[in-house]
């Protein structure tokens, strides 16, 4: 990971760090949201909760309804209320990216970072830091659900460990391909439930509606051996057919010695079918106008 620094110029990650302490937490600041930031946050909300609508999974929607953001940039004292009575989680606000360990830390103790800086004008479509945006109404919705919480800080207490034994790339594939790029199979069809997706216009719709890129079935172990790209859509997806299974397939696991096993080994190239692997099979949601 690069290493936290100033504002804005090249090889540096985007935020103000000079207030962040040892465990990167700043206050919001919602009154330095200027009206500009606020309209724009209106219109992304707009746009990516009318795709959610056709594209998004029941426990995203369900979610998103109960925390009332479309106004505005949201005050994360509001969304604490909402979050603490469902699954006892506490946004934090933080500059932007945040070192492995300091991330990982916050997680185990069901804090969620959430950047405070909102993306430009010319960057609503596409970008590779988070932002708020990204954040919060890709993120927060899920940790509404109780299987989404209990994983998400499973997952921070395993980073320490992962680190130890020189296999974060390993762990942190489950979290992107879940958290992040996760679809769900659900009674009307296939569903995107990651934040990485339904923060991002063009990507809700692939993900769900293209016939040709690569879903396999939800597996840990080979989701932990396969690379991804940061700078365009998925090569592949992985399928849950539950939220459910993200604690029932992964506390059983025994991380371990399946470090052992792969961590010096190349991982599968994104969109990779191996031979006689099966992708998943079942309905695309349809493409609508
Ligand atoms: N910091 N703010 C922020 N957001 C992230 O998603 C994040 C991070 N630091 C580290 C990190 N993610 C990943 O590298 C870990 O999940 C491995
Ligand atoms: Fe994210």
């Amino acid at each position: 990971m690069k290493k936290p620094g100033s504002a804005n110029s090249d090889n540096e990650l985007r935020g103000d760090y000079t207030a962040a302490g040892r465990d990167y937490v700043v206050p919001q600041d919602w009154d330095t949201y200027t009206p500009e930031m606020h309209d724009r946050w209106r219109r992304l909300h707009q746009r990516q909760s009318a795709l959610a609508e056709k594209y998004a999974s029941p426990q995203f929607l369900e979610g998103l309804g109960k925390l009332d953001c479309s106004y505005g940039v949201p005050r994360f004292e509001y969304a604490n209320l909402v979050l603490g009575n469902a699954t006892g989680w506490q946004l934090v606000a933080v500059p932007g990216f945040i070192p492995d360990a300091v991330f990982f830390d916050h997680l185990a103790n069901r804090r969620f970072p959430v950047t405070r800086w909102l993306r430009e004008e010319s960057e609503l479509d596409y970008l590779v830091e988070p932002d708020i945006f990204h954040d919060f109404f890709g993120h927060v919705p899920m940790l509404l659900d109780p299987h989404v919480a209990d994983f998400l800080a499973l997952y921070g207490k395993a980073g320490e460990r992962a680190m130890e034994m020189d296999a974060l790339p390993m762990l942190a594939r489950i979290y992107w391909y879940t958290i992040e790029f996760g679809l769900i199979d659900t009674r009307h069809g296939l569903k995107a439930f990651g934040a990485g997706i339904v923060s991002s216009a063009g990507e809700t719709v692939f993900s769900v509606t293209d016939p040709e890129v690569l879903r396999l079935n939800f597996d840990p172990v080979r989701i932990m051996n396969t690379a991804y790209k940061i700078d365009d859509f998925q090569a592949n997806y992985f399928v849950l057919d539950s939220l459910k299974q993200l604690l029932s397939e992964l506390v059983s696991l025994d991380f371990g010695p399946i470090y052992e096993t792969w961590r010096d080994k190349a991982p599968i190239p994104a969109g990779t079918l191996r031979d006689g692997e099966k992708p998943w099979q079942g309905q695309l949601a349809r493409k609508e106008s």
